[in-house]
């Protein structure tokens, strides 16, 4: 309980300054856009891979929307998701803290990601950034999957979401023999209003949704969480009508190019509105794409597959665009996470990230504005395999750690000596590793890691740091009432 009452007087501290700040603008007539909070989308894509645009390397998938926010803005080369999966990495997105100091890197019965009918939430006392925007004034959208809990008080709707149009989680969670699941629910807020969903149709659907939902709040600050359903965890994609058998990488290709026409479509809609210097578009994947056969996604051209703690795993593509904000057609290649987003758009929309805990995340204002030397905040990430801590970085550096017993099927390490060490910037592939050339870089992160296990935990030892997880001691099916 303790909890939830410091987090509604965050809300309530924070939002009698945004309603002041609202009365302020109201009363007098200031030019438009003047120092007014940006409009915030973020397009999160499930499972694309590092390689997967062309603004990435891609020379098989047509991306020319995506390419653009490339062109009209900035590329994060070094940028991570904090798991090689779905619901530790939403959320940390949504926290701007570690899966782990949530308690979101298992289930209650230890599985990477939620299933139908969890116990498991993130807990209603965590502040997501829409409750933090929400309290500075904005419209608050969801449209796609959460991922978070799919009982009604972990829903979107209850953590700072005015509104919500999607899926509670992954599209392969589809009712089956041996599994008491429903159909696969399409939810409106907190009502199912289609099962199963129709899940070609999803992308589309989710596309005029977010037109509407941008229209519908051109005239004030919004923030738009667009979590799509694609490529995602199905063996096949499921693609609209429009886009199938058209790319020239099966179904994988057909729902990146369907992707890319959503992302124009956004693009085209700001136009048409006159928002495109007031809105803030931050566009990543989740994770990275998984390892198939025959081969579907690329990671090209790092190492490794999605659900894991290899590069390929957790380092995705991330673009950012705000026409004469953020510069365009630069790249930037300092390390940033999505843990960043909550304490950085926090500061765009004048307010700031929670104070009662720790966030392990950072403003990254200097990177996104391009200001000159501005340098990574981060001493040190970590890279944790449902609840094992596998691999630190620090800096250039990427040290696998010795592990007796590594769970997973990422990169094999030798259970003793001093782990596998690469130069993420010289070597991209991680193809040498220089761990006895360079003893003083592996002891330095080694130490990071003995720290991050003091703070965050490590396997079955609970971290000081952590906090509770949300629990639901009667969980029940959404279906359609
Ligand atoms: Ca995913």
């Amino acid at each position: 309980m303790g909890t939830a009452l410091t987090r509604r007087s965050f809300l309530k501290a924070v939002g009698a300054s945004a309603a002041a700040a609202c009365a302020a603008r109201t009363g007098r007539a200031a030019p438009a856009g003047a120092n007014r909070p940006p409009n915030v989308i973020v397009i999160l894509c499930d499972n694309l891979g590092y390689g997967d645009v062309g603004c990435f390397g891609n020379t098989v998938h047509r991306t020319p929307h995506i390419d653009r926010l490339a062109e009209e803005g900035t590329r994060f080369t070094h940028f991570y998701a904090t798991s090689g999966v779905c619901t530790p990495s939403r959320a940390s997105l949504m926290t701007g803290c570690y899966p782990r100091r949530v308690s979101m890197h298992h289930t209650d019965t230890g599985d990477w990601v939620l299933k139908p009918i969890a116990h498991r939430g993130l807990s209603p006392g965590e502040v997501t950034v829409a409750e933090v925007l929400k309290a500075r004034g904005y419209a608050t959208a969801i449209i796609g999957k959460w991922h978070l809990g799919d009982q009604l008080r972990f829903l979107p709707t209850r953590q700072g979401f005015d509104t919500w149009l999607g899926i509670p989680y992954s599209d392969d969670m589809t009712a089956r023999p041996n599994k008491p699941w429903p159909p696969l629910p399409l939810m409106r807020n907190e009502a199912v209003i289609e099962a199963p969903a129709d899940r070609a149709t999803l992308t589309q659907r989710y596309t005029e949704e977010a037109i509407r939902v941008i229209t519908a709040n051109k005239d004030r600050p919004f923030f738009l969480y667009l979590p799509h359903a694609t490529p995602g965890s199905t063996r096949s994609p499921h693609v609209g009508e429009a886009f199938r058998g058209k790319s020239k990488n099966g179904t994988w290709g057909d729902s990146v190019e369907e992707l890319d026409w959503s992302t124009g479509e956004i693009l085209a809609a700001l136009d048409r509105l006159g928002l495109d210097d007031r809105t803030l578009i931050l566009w990543m994947s989740d994770n990275g794409a998984p390892r198939r056969k025959p081969l579907q996604g690329s990671n090209a051209p790092l190492a490794g597959w999605g659900y894991t703690t290899d590069e390929g795993g957790m380092r995705v593509p991330c673009l950012a665009r705000w026409p004469g904000r953020v510069p365009a057609g630069r790249t930037c290649t300092e390390l940033a996470t999505t843990m960043d987003l909550l304490p950085t758009l926090a500061h765009l929309a004048g307010g700031a990230p929670p104070e009662d805990r720790t966030i392990d995340g950072h403003d990254i204002r200097p990177l996104l504005f391009g200001e000159p030397r501005a340098k990574s905040p981060y001493e040190a990430f970590f890279y944790y395999d449902v609840d094992q801590l596998q691999a630190v970085r620090a800096g250039r550096w990427k040290l696998y750690l010795p592990l007796a017993k590594k769970r997973g099927r990422g990169r094999k390490v030798p259970a003793t000596g001093p782990g596998l060490l690469f130069d993420l910037v010289a070597d991209v592939a991680e193809t040498r590793n220089v761990a006895a050339d360079h003893p003083d870089v592996v002891a330095r992160l080694t130490a990071h890691a003995e720290r991050a296990r003091q703070d965050l935990g490590d396997g079955a030892a609970r971290g000081a740091g952590q906090r509770p997880p949300g629990h639901e001691p009667k969980p029940t099916p959404r279906t359609m009432a």
